[in-house]
């Protein structure tokens, strides 16, 4: 029985476009695949680093959580990922945000992903894929940075071909 699980991307070094889209073309290997709208978005966290670009997919698949996440840490491998600080730049950022309704605490993983409903460039690409999505009973359309978003829309949901 596959589930229905949500990954978070991000990426402010190198060709961010081309590594999300090949990021999400590893995923659909994993299961069947629906992508957000390509975001770009100021950085959280320290300042003096690049903008984001940011998106969300959406990945149905039959692997365990610490499954899935090995999965992702690779394909941020394969990107030749570095990461120089918390919270600073980096070259592919893959995030298990949700993994159906399970609420899952471990010292790998946090589902669903810390912060979550504070982050506009997490919260609206969701929106995207599902528009009725609901988090510990929270609708994410009512959340106040819905509408007080500054994310700039870069692609429609085309952008990635799979
Ligand atoms: N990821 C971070 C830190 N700050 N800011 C934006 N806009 N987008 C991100 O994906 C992001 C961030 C660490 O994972
Ligand atoms: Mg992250
Ligand atoms: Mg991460």
């Amino acid at each position: 029985m596959s589930i229905t699980t949500y990954i978070g991307l991000g990426s402010n070094l190198g060709d961010s476009k081309q590594l999300l889209a090949e990021a999400v073309q590893k995923l659909a290997v994993l299961g069947h695949v629906k992508v957000s709208k390509l975001y770009h978005s100021l950085p959280m966290g320290p300042q003096d680093q690049p903008h984001y670009h940011n998106a969300v997919a959406q990945l149905e698949t039959d692997l365990l959580p610490l499954a899935l996440l090995d999965e992702l840490q690779k394909i941020e491998q394969e990107a030749g990922r570095v990461r120089l600080r918390h919270w600073g730049e980096r070259t592919l950022d893959l995030d298990l945000l949700l993994y159906g309704q399970d609420e899952i605490q471990n010292e790998r993983l946090t589902v669903p992903h810390i912060g979550i409903l504070e982050r506009d460039f997490v919260v609206i690409p969701l929106l995207d894929i599902d528009s009725d999505l609901q988090i510990k009973q929270q609708r994410l359309k009512d959340l106040a940075i819905v509408q007080q978003t500054q994310l700039i829309v870069l692609a429609d949901e085309h952008w990635v071909n799979i």
